[in-house]
């Protein structure tokens, strides 16, 4: 039998992005406001849902001020004005890839204008064709936590049934738009974050209790299912050669003990996390989850033919991001990480980053190993990476042998995971260039091979730097994943 060596070839190398975290411009070109540009930046490092605390209060105080003092994802990096030179920076690494996100409020600045916004439609066009230039495909997320703001005002965002068909007739202006230009596509990225709050469902929860909470939280995740199923099928029929896949946060669990209540427990908490993709891949709501609704109190409103779309919507490949793992325990003894963290137990044998998240290269070669043995799907690793505290030295360069050792670890159990037969399509680590972060909208949690001079308080040049890593990456690919 023939057993594969390495990676195939074709392999997707390259970096994901998203717009809210990257782009500046909020408020230029007839883009409206968004739900991450009424975020503040977190106070405590270490809480990454710091990104959900958005309360009408907030909500309104972010409304009537017009700077970006208190609101980093406003500004961004400046990607809007330096993507030429950014997206050389991935060419000189040789990127075959570069997953972006489109921003929808450049697009429909309100969510329901009665015409989407042409200076947004032309700013991807030029993107897009930048990235052509260089022979890198852009892998293009429709939605990555953000949405226009003038939802949630009149909507509350996913939690309301309004709002799938404000997406699909978005989704349908950008697939004609892009049709033949954009070869890869993602619905929802890290679906599963509309159980974590305000950052994937775009609602308003602060004040509900936990039932509540849990019943809009399913509620907008359902609403998102019928969304990214429609967005299938209008991706299908207008431009059959393009493959559009779902997104998951996949945090694989371990059991704290051998102990079969605790083995147990983590498999609950694991079919929490694969319940996205069960839907998603296979169309149907799968029979656990049902019963977990029923045992919690949470009751789906879903229309006649919600099941027949879902199960017409089912994707052509799985995405999903891997930075870390847990540990459950059924009598809830494990130590929790990082403050009041929300990503399950403390891990003894693995280390973590400077924000708490446990390090877990083999753990990469479970979560494909798992994928595919579940779904025999395409799957495509479209985000990993170490958030660190990077320092620019006397020499003017940023050493950040740490970042490689990381990446150098999870690609070594990709190609493990690989020769076991796993279909792998490719892998764009996240922010191959610093951005501001998702969870706590510091500038100083970095993840790049490419230096931003930028602080958290939005001081600095912006002026771009190769880090060490910049140069390991260039020959991995160079390569092919064969040196290391
Ligand atoms: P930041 C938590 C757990 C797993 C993935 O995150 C997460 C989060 C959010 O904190 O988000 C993804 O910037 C997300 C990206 C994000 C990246 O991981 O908080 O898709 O937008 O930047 C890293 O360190």
């Amino acid at each position: 039998k023939n057993i594969p060596t390495g990676f195939p070839k074709g392999f997707l190398w390259g970096g994901a992005t998203a717009a809210n975290q990257v782009e500046g411009a909020w408020n230029i070109d007839g883009k409206g406001l968004t739900t991450a540009e009424v975020v503040q930046k977190a106070t405590d490092r270490q809480d990454p849902m710091a990104m959900n605390a958005v309360t009408a209060v907030t909500l309104r105080k972010a409304m009537v001020d017009k700077t970006d003092t208190l609101y980093p994802k406003r500004r961004g990096i400046d990607f809007y004005h330096r993507y030429r030179e950014d997206i050389k920076l991935f060419a000189e690494m040789g990127f075959k890839a570069f997953r972006l996100s489109i921003a929808w409020a450049r697009i429909f600045p309100n969510g329901d204008d009665a015409q989407p916004n042409e200076a947004g439609l032309k700013f991807y066009d030029d993107v897009f064709a930048e990235c052509h230039k260089y022979g890198i495909e852009p892998v293009v997320t429709l939605s990555h936590f953000e949405m226009p703001l003038a939802l949630t005002l009149k909507h509350n965002g996913w939690a309301s049934r309004a709002t799938i068909a404000a997406f699909t007739r978005y989704t349908k202006v950008v697939f004609e738009r892009y049709r033949g230009i954009v070869k890869y596509w993602l619905t929802f990225n890290e679906i599963n974050a509309s159980t974590w709050g305000f950052v994937g469902t775009g609602a308003l929860d602060q004040e509900l209790d936990e039932t509540a909470k849990l019943q809009l939280h399913y509620q907008a995740v359902h609403h998102q299912f019928v969304a990214s199923a429609i967005a299938v099928q209008q991706c299908h029929a207008l431009d059959p050669a393009a493959k559009i896949g779902c997104m998951l946060a996949r945090i694989q669990t371990y059991p704290h003990t051998p102990n079969p209540t605790d083995v147990r427990a983590a498999q609950l908490e694991d079919e929490l996390n694969l319940f996205f993709t069960d839907v998603q891949v296979r169309g149907e709501y799968p029979g656990y989850m049902n019963r977990y609704f029923a045992e919690h109190g949470v009751t789906l409103e879903m229309a006649a033919d919600d099941e027949a779309v879902i199960k017409a919507g089912t994707v052509d490949y799985l995405s999903f991001s891997y930075y870390m793992t847990t540990v459950t325990s059924a009598a809830d003894a494990t130590v929790k990480t990082s403050g009041n963290m929300t990503f399950g137990g403390k891990n003894p044998y693995l280390e973590t980053s400077a924000w708490g998240w446990q390090i877990d290269p083999l753990g990469l070669r479970i979560a494909l190993n798992v994928f595919w043995d579940r779904y025999r799907l395409p799957l495509f690793v479209v985000e990993n990476g170490l958030g660190a505290l990077d320092e620019v030295t006397a020499d003017g360069k940023i050493h950040d042998q740490y970042r490689i050792d990381y990446m150098r670890q999870h690609i070594i159990q990709m190609r493990e995971a690989i020769k076991d037969g796993v279909e792998l399509m490719g892998y764009t680590m996240w922010g191959p260039i610093d951005l501001i972060s998702a969870g706590t909208s510091e500038m100083s949690k970095r993840y790049g091979f490419i230096y931003v001079d930028q602080d958290d308080a939005g001081g600095g040049s912006l002026q771009r730097l190769r880090k060490d890593s910049f140069y390991w990456y260039q020959q991995v690919i160079a390569s092919n994943g064969t040196v290391l």
